[in-house]
């Protein structure tokens, strides 16, 4: 049920976070929000049509010993879930429990998730979606600048920048409402896109840098080694600001240019323009999206790129420097208030005492009784039907079955579990392994804080009256931490209630939201991240003066290039490489089921050279069969000059036989334990008769 008059909220999509305003006339996009400012995407747009959807989830789900799932009341539900939990406890102790979050939750849930983790199941074990996300980016900025916030400043500082370095991002299409600030941008300096696709970005940029795949790193060291060269470094702010140059200048005057050309593909007129560029006296910005970031080597690909921009002298000064362009709709603070293996609320550290006392007081709690560090995602679902492994998962907003790597282990591992509940409000591909599934409400039927790409935090408003059945997922967590005998510290009401204890749970901390209240967020169109103060402004813009080092000084650190997990070889001889239609997002759980969208983009498709189509005797619409050393998927083929000759590419929103998770490459970032999404091998065949998707 949606209300008359025109209500503002956000979008339940990407880390934009598009301002628009829903009533029963429909969405439209919120001309006064100044990220969006009026625009918004198709799937913004048609959001409306997930909250009345008639294949929505209403009622708990259990699965019954005929093997079915079928509709049992909230309270039946939940019991069955507490007792399960309590017994696999009291065999296994309680790391055999776990849970999976999501980017996707509001910062309440993210942080009412890892309290439930640790005080309620008493389990070291939660991770979620944002590993296959943020990790590397954040990895490389923790260790760059002392904290990661993804862009260090507004958006509508693109606009103003004189150069700007889009590495592997392709924001037009998942952050269509950026253009109207790259149209700026390119209006008074230059555009420069790094992808070995000539995607839609690339297409727009005045320079377009087609590297080989998985090279990232060695053309980011080579752009360094030019930079060095042709004395464009800025020494008087590499001593004044930094430690750390000297050990990397050697180490980058090793990679010579000719090399760094063979290797990347990237001829060295081309990277002498592009550094050249970068170099120019006001301002530039490198910005990266997950297709350096999703690789074996994405921290250290980061770290190369902070390095350039350090050396150049950018960081922080105005419409300048590095930043990354965080993907789900809160990305970033879903990646701050404790749903990590490693981390407690206000990105502080499970392993640092001062950090575990702060919020045990919050708490309630001994800081012994607090847990440590736990698996990360890949490694917590690999545990599944090991010994020592997790058996009990509880999954919040994520479709691990369609966009976890190495998607046929992933069904083995889900299937292994003793006890998997998902809490979704549609049954995804995971929710049909699972034994028990909870509805739950959407977006914009519940109010929650989000983080957007720019730190600035923001309120999403209830602006639809939610329909009788599903609940919230803070209800939920607080109802099974009674049930487990934790009543105390989950006796929350509202959001309201959570984000007040979640604001004092990081007073005192780097990401610090103690000045934050719904009322300044109203008030003043989204507060930035720290603001330890109700008279503190909040902080738009990071690094002018210090970085979060007790030096204040940024870190170099030495990169070098090194192999993908796995490279073309003769019996698999292509890359594959995985990304986004601007249609579908994620998983495609939510977009698949929205008509226009599925109708504008039916299915997943496999772009395909033009001579490496005449070669395999493909044409356009063919069946394609892809093989990996993990697995296969049939793809129809879509013809394009825009992919390399030696690279294949597929979107990875659907699950079936398209499914290009089929073939991903499970291999971890040893840093950010992050997988190589982007990067594996693979060989390819016309699909016998009859394959189908
Ligand atoms: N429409 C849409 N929008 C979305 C989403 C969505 O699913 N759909 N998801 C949201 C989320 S969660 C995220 S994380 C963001 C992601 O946003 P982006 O990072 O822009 O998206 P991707 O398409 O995953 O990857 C970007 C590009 O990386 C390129 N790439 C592949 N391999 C390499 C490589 O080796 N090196 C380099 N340099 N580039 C490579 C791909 O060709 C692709 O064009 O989008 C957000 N917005
Ligand atoms: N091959 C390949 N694989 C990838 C990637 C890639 O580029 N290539 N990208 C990776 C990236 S960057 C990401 S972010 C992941 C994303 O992939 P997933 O983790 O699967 O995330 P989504 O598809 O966004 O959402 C999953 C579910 O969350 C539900 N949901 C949304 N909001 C809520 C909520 O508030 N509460 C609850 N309980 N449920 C909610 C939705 O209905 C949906 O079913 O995929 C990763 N996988
Ligand atoms: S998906 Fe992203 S860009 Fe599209 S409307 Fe939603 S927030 Fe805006
Ligand atoms: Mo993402």
């Amino acid at each position: 049920m949606l209300p008359e008059a025109p209500t503002r909220t956000h979008c339940p999509y990407c880390a934009f976070q598009c301002g628009m305003l829903m009533s029963s006339a429909g969405i439209e996009a919120d001309a006064d929000f100044p990220v969006n400012r009026g625009q918004m995407c198709v799937k913004g747009f048609s959001a409306g049509a997930l909250l009345a959807h008639p294949g929505r989830l209403t009622t708990p789900m259990v699965r019954g010993r005929d093997g079915r799932l079928a509709s049992a009341s909230w309270e039946a539900a939940l019991d069955h879930v507490a007792e399960r939990l309590l017994a696999l406890r009291a065999a296994h102790g309680p790391a055999a429990l776990a849970a999976f979050g999501s980017g996707a939750l509001t910062n309440e849930k993210a942080y009412l998730l890892g309290k439930f983790v640790r005080l309620a199941l008493g389990s070291p074990h939660v991770d979620y979606n944002g590993r296959y996300c943020m990790s590397s980016a954040a990895a490389g900025q923790n260790r760059a600048f002392g904290v990661d916030r993804g862009l260090p400043f507004p958006v509508a500082d693109l606009a103003r920048t004189k150069t700007l370095l889009l590495w592997g991002a392709n924001s037009l299409d998942t952050m269509p409402p950026l253009a109207q600030w790259l149209a700026e941008q390119q209006g008074q300096g230059e555009l420069i896109v790094v992808d070995p696709r000539r995607s839609e970005t690339a297409r727009r940029a005045d320079l377009h840098l087609q590297l080989t795949p998985g090279t990232d790193l060695l053309l980011a060291n080579g752009l360094l080694h030019l930079a060095i060269d042709e004395r464009l470094i800025d020494a008087g702010y590499i001593a004044s600001r930094t430690v750390g140059f000297e050990a990397v200048r050697r180490a980058v005057m090793e990679v010579h240019p000719a090399h760094v050309e063979r290797l990347t593909g990237i001829a060295i007129d081309d990277q002498l323009r592009a550094v050249r560029r970068l170099a120019v006296e006001e301002s530039s910005m490198l910005l990266s999206g997950r297709g350096p970031e999703q690789q074996v080597k994405g921290a250290d690909t980061v770290l190369a790129f902070t390095n350039l921009m350090l050396a150049l002298g950018k960081v922080g000064r105005p419409f300048s420097g590095y930043g990354c362009l965080t993907g789900q709709g809160n990305g970033q603070g879903g990646r701050e208030h404790g749903q990590k293996a490693d981390q407690l609320p206000g990105y502080r550290s499970i392993e640092d005492a001062a950090d575990r006392a702060a919020v045990a007081k919050v708490w309630g709690v001994d800081p012994a009784q607090l847990p440590g560090k736990g698996k990360s995602a890949v490694e917590l679902l690999d545990s599944s039907g090991e010994a020592g492994g997790v058996r009990a998962l509880l999954v919040m907003g994520s479709n691990l079955a369609v966009a976890a790597p190495d998607a046929r282990r992933v069904a083995r591992k889900l299937a292994a579990l003793e006890l998997l509940v998902v809490c979704d409000a549609f049954e995804n591909e995971t929710a049909e392994a699972a034994h028990v599934v909870l509805p739950t409400l959407q977006w914009a039927e519940e109010e929650g804080t989000m983080t957007n790409l720019e730190g600035r935090v923001i309120l999403r408003a209830r602006a639809a009256e939610p329909p009788p059945g599903p609940r919230s997922d803070l209800a939920i967590l607080c109802e099974l931490a009674r049930r487990l005998g934790r009543a105390d510290g989950f006796g929350f009401s509202s959001a309201a209630e959570v984000f007040d204890e979640l604001r004092r749970a990081t007073a005192g901390a780097r990401a610090d939201y103690s000045g934050i209240t719904h009322a300044r967020i109203r008030r003043e169109q989204g507060v930035f991240w720290p603001c330890p103060s109700a008279d503190h402004p909040g902080t738009p813009r990071l690094f002018a003066d210090r970085f979060a080092f007790p030096d204040g000084r940024a870190r170099f650190h030495v990169v070098r290039h090194r192999p993908a997990g796995e490279t073309p070889d003769a019996d698999y001889p292509l890359y594959f490489t995985t990304g986004r239609y601007k249609e579908h997002y994620n998983s495609g759980a939510q977009t698949r089921r929205v008509a226009v969208l599925a109708q504008a983009r039916p299915e997943p498709r496999v772009h395909i050279h033009p001579r490496l189509a005449g070669r395999l005797g493909v044409a356009d619409g063919a069946r394609l069969l892809v093989e990996s050393r993990r697995g296969a998927a049939t793809l129809s083929v879509e013809v394009t000059a825009d992919v390399r000759p030696d690279t294949l590419f597929a979107p990875f929103h659907w699950g079936g036989q398209g499914c290009a998770n089929l073939l991903t490459n499970p291999a971890l970032d040893p840093v950010s334990r992050m997988p190589e999404f982007k990067l594996c091998a693979v060989r390819a065949r016309p699909a016998p008769e009859g394959g189908r998707s």
